[in-house]
């Protein structure tokens, strides 16, 4: 039975009332990218970055995951064949529906990561810039997630996965970003029929040869749906 890969981002957890980054409301409208989510306004500036990552972990901790995040914990369960979940999220809340072996490519916010010694360990609720590394004692602390000009998690087996992918969807995510952006191409040349599940034709449309669009707690268990009853076919 062909394998699924799934791609997903912000906008499947924007029904479960956490924001996207690029929407007319999202986050990057409130904070400057260049301040809150690379390597350098870390450098400048920690103390910022630690309070936005965690008003989010707070945030997340309070969110719950929605029908769309059921319904893919549910293929994962149901479909014959594998089925590799790959977010982009930082969220957990593939996991809070019972989804299994998530690659988090952007990490988590639940973790937290020494920019010194690259030690890592569950994040506190509240990060400071002041808290030790518990590993080497170094005041180095920062989110375990990944900021523009790093290098994603888990890149290895992303790309097993899209060279073995019978089916490659993308759910919620804009697709202005690389390397998650090429993703549907990748799998294409591999051979996989690829589809875009979004509340609206994205940046990347163009690269997938079918299209759902609407809000991701309608249209995923939808799509699962009739996945789950051409297996039982
Ligand atoms: C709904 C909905 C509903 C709403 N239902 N849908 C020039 C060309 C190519 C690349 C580059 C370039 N210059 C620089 C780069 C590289 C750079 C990059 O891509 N820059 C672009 C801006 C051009 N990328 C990187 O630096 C990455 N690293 C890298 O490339 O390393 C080098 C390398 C890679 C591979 C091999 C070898 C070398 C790292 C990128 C890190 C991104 N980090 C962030 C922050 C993570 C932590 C955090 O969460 O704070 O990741 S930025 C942010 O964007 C976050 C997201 O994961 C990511 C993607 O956003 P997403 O999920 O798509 O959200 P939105 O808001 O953009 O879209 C939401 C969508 O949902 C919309 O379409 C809505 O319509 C939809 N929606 N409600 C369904 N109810």
């Amino acid at each position: 039975m062909e394998k699924i890969v799934i791609l997903t981002g912000a906008g499947i957890s924007a029904e479960s009332g956490l924001g996207t980054f690029r929407d007319e409301d999202g986050l990057w409208a409130q904070h400057a990218i260049e301040d809150v989510a690379t390597p350098e306004g870390f450098a400048r500036d920690p103390a910022r970055v630690h309070r936005f990552y965690n008003a989010r972990r707070a945030q997340a901790a309070r969110a719950r995951p929605n029908a769309a995040h059921a319904a893919l914990a549910r293929l994962q369960a149901e479909h014959p064949g594998e089925v590799a979940i790959i977010t982009q999220n930082v969220d957990g809340l593939h996991e809070a529906a019972g989804a299994h072996d998530v690659i988090h490519m952007h990490g988590r916010l639940s973790g937290a990561l020494c920019a010194t010694c690259g030690h890592r360990w569950p994040a506190p609720v509240e990060m400071a810039p002041d808290d030790p590394c518990p590993a080497c004692g170094a005041r180095a602390t920062r989110p375990d997630v990944v900021w523009f000009g790093e290098i994603p998690h888990g890149l290895d087996a992303i790309w097993d996965h899209l060279a073995e992918a019978g089916i490659f969807a993308a759910i919620g995510t804009s697709g202005q970003v690389y390397p998650a952006a090429a993703f549907a191409e990748e799998a294409a040349q591999a051979g996989a029929q690829t589809v875009e599940l979004n509340l609206e034709p994205s940046a990347n449309a163009y690269r997938f040869t079918q299209a759902r669009h609407g809000p991701a707690s309608q249209v995923v268990p939808a799509w699962v749906e009739e996945i789950l009853a051409r297996d039982a076919q």
